[in-house]
């Protein structure tokens, strides 16, 4: 639970946000989950606490290619204290392979967000090198992709360029950490803002199976879409059921669930190193 204090400013379909300060947010992730878009009436035990944690672990670990907001991880394990930005009104998109609504912009167009792609590729193919994808953010529905003279019209073209360096090199060191741990991290989506001294400062979260498509390599197969790493159960349960994916979403089976933290614990652990049960401990040993 936040401070008595604090007061709420905002929702995300399975986050909280708080006012601490003048200075300082309080993000809180819930055990929610959702799926073709609609959140579940059923959580998933500790599901806030993976996700947080791995935010933290990826903070800590790219502060020297772009700073970010994180100001201390609470002991409940699934709240953060943030620095509070001016947030840049895009959502920064980095794409490792073709899937989700890149592969769709690219059987239209060949093309996803101004970028030329080779002819013949495949769903799921990895992409000759990671593409910047801007969006606008969506107050509801989805985010719309935009083109980067777009989003240089809503940010400036000079700090947009900052933005997609930071935003590529964030993606390239975090898919390469995952990489080597048996994850590809597909795409991710990150988000930035701008301190008081008008730096550049990475918030949100960061390289979360919520922020982004995490695969298992070892089922990795182009050609078709990819299992999801975590959320695989819970579809294939959704699938079976016949759910036209119109609200309200089905209430989960205890061994959906079951698998389906498990599955996020397992993420947590191959990503940070660290075993869970110490996470749950003591949070802040995926800062160090
Ligand atoms: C901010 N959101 C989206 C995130 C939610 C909603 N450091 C910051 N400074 C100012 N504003 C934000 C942040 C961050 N992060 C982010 N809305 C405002 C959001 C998490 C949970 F409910």
């Amino acid at each position: 639970m936040p401070d008595a204090t604090a007061v709420h400013v905002g929702s995300g379909k399975v986050r909280e946000i708080f006012e601490l300060d003048a200075e300082r947010l309080l993000l809180v992730a819930s055990d929610r989950i959702s799926t073709f878009d609609v959140v579940l009436p059923t959580e998933i035990p500790d599901k806030g606490r993976v996700l947080t944690g791995l935010s933290g672990f990826w903070f800590a670990r790219t502060r020297s290619i772009v700073p970010n907001h994180l100001l201390a991880l609470r002991p409940d394990g699934r709240s953060t204290e943030v620095r509070r930005l001016k947030m840049l009104p895009i959502e920064c998109v980095v794409r490792g392979y073709l899937a989700g609504s890149g592969w769709k912009d690219y059987l239209a167009s060949g093309m996803t967000s101004g970028h030329g792609l080779p002819a013949g590729m495949r769903e799921s193919d990895r992409l000759p090198e990671p593409i910047f994808a801007p969006s606008t953010k969506a107050t509801e529905g989805h985010d719309e992709n935009i083109t980067r003279a777009q989003a240089a019209d809503l940010v400036g073209a000079a700090l947009l360029a900052r933005v997609e360096r930071a935003a590529v090199e964030l993606y390239l060191f975090a898919s390469e950490h995952a990489a080597a741990r048996g994850i590809i991290l597909a795409d991710t989506k990150l988000e930035f803002g701008l301190d008081e001294r008008g730096e550049l400062v990475l918030a949100d979260e960061a390289f979360t199976p919520d922020s982004s498509r995490f695969w298992p390599a070892d089922e990795y197969e182009p050609g078709r879409a990819q299992p999801s790493f975590d959320k695989q159960y819970v579809r294939d349960y959704c699938e079976s059921l016949g759910w036209d994916k119109v609200p309200p979403g089905p209430p989960l089976p205890d061994d959906v669930v079951a698998g389906t933290r498990a599955r996020y614990v397992e993420a947590f652990e191959r990503l940070t190193g660290t075993a869970f049960d110490l996470y749950l401990e003591s949070p802040s040993v995926v800062l160090a």
